[in-house]
């Protein structure tokens, strides 16, 4: 990966201000998939591809950041009320990050930034909300402020919901606050993080479909009417919460057919999946982890209609190949599959997605598209000074 302090240099010139860095890391989700914004528990990992972000303090309230070639150079100015920019226009995840500290703490010294990244974008391994968070950590240092995990959790996903996605919080909790080595078990009502160990010949892939889920374009209203129709089954049925509603199992026989009632039962046995998903990880059961893998998928397939005939494709290949379990990861419809096996398996894991899934399209690339998903820490847990 580039130094983004070169970078920044040789976009912006030198400087005698002080250079810092920050980054976080993109997210695999292992498992609870389309329960996080109704409350419910997640289990995803960090992983060890990252946003990093150097930059510098400025005196006035500009904001101007570069990033990798394909994205140009942007610079807004960083008022108390910011608006949205185009859709799809990377500056609004700078200008998300901007406005969610300036409503907590107000708008304040702007920054000179230069952003660089090994995480694909548009993969499902939540490369967005690694650079909000990166970004918004980056405003917070050049102010000399601190933040808690607590009250960062309360700023970053509302930050999202400015770029256009009704996401939950699980990406910037696990982007935040993950430990090396350990998947998160994340919890939100309350808020906590719990590290789950992962035993240690336990492998994980992200294998990319091929297929992009741009988050900012048609995926979004799939995923906001996902979220709608669940919330529109939970009060159909009189329950205030989906944590209530998963200790009733028959609840559903009380919605009429169609995506309220799926999106009903995909929710609530998704739930218990996690709990049982967190027991086999702690007993270091790994066909148990494996099929609860494959349920989650069928469901997502099934019930929320989310999957797509590629992904179907590739967690097929997967367990052809000598995987325990596979399924889409985040919200589906294009983006990443994760594939689960144990570590003497890998290596044929890999070579038999390559032949049945990846042959034949030559714009895969092993680095981007095929990548090594093992738990990193988070950026608030990151021992380093780069
Ligand atoms: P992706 O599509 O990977 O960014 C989204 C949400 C998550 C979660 C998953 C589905 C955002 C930022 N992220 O993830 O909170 O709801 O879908 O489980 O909206």
């Amino acid at each position: 990966m580039t130094d983004p302090r070169q970078q920044l240099v040789q976009t912006f010139g030198p400087s005698a201000a002080e250079t810092w860095v920050v980054s976080a890391p993109g997210r695999v989700n292992l498992i609870g998939e389309h329960i996080d914004y109704h409350g419910l528990p997640v289990l995803p990992i960090a992983i060890r591809r990252r946003i990093r972000v150097a930059f510098r303090a400025r005196t006035d309230r500009r904001i101007r950041a570069v990033s990798t070639a394909q994205y140009g150079p942007r610079e807004f100015e960083w008022t108390p009320r910011l608006a949205p920019t185009a859709a799809g226009d990377w500056e609004n995840y700078l200008r998300a990050a901007a406005e969610a500290v300036g409503r907590k703490w107000g708008a304040g010294a702007g920054v000179d930034a230069a952003v660089v990244s090994d995480l694909p974008p548009a993969a499902g391994l939540s490369s967005s909300s690694a650079l909000i968070v990166a970004f918004t950590l980056a405003l917070l240092q050049a102010n000399r402020r601190r933040a808690s995990f607590e009250e960062l959790m309360e700023i970053l996903p509302e930050g999202e919901h400015f770029v256009g996605t009704r996401g939950g919080g699980m990406d910037h909790a696990a982007s935040l606050a993950s430990r090396e080595g350990c998947a998160s078990l994340i919890e939100f009502e309350p808020l906590a993080l719990r590290p789950i160990p992962v035993p240690e010949d336990w492998r994980f892939l992200a294998a990319h479909s091929l297929q992009t889920a741009e988050k900012s374009g048609a995926a979004r209203d799939e995923y906001n009417a996902r979220r709608a129709a669940g919330t529109a089954a939970l009060k159909r049925l009189g329950f205030a919460s989906y944590r209530i509603v998963i200790e009733e199992p028959n609840s559903a026989e009380k919605l009429p057919p169609g995506l309220e009632r799926d999106s009903f039962l995909h929710v609530t046995s998704e739930a218990l999946r996690v709990r049982a998903a967190v027991k086999a990880m702690e007993l270091g059961d790994a066909g148990a982890f494996g099929r609860l893998l494959l349920e989650s998928h069928a469901s997502l397939r099934d019930r929320l209609r989310l999957s797509s005939p590629a992904l179907d494709h590739l967690v097929q290949a997967a367990m052809q190949s000598g995987a325990l379990g596979a399924r889409l990861t985040g919200g589906g419809l294009g983006g990443c599959a994760v594939v689960f096996c144990k570590q003497p398996d890998l290596a044929a894991v890999r070579r038999g997605l390559i032949a049945r899934y990846y042959a034949g399209h030559p714009d895969f690339d092993p680095g981007r598209h095929l990548i090594d998903a093992q738990p990193g820490p988070g950026a608030l847990h990151r021992q380093e000074h780069e």
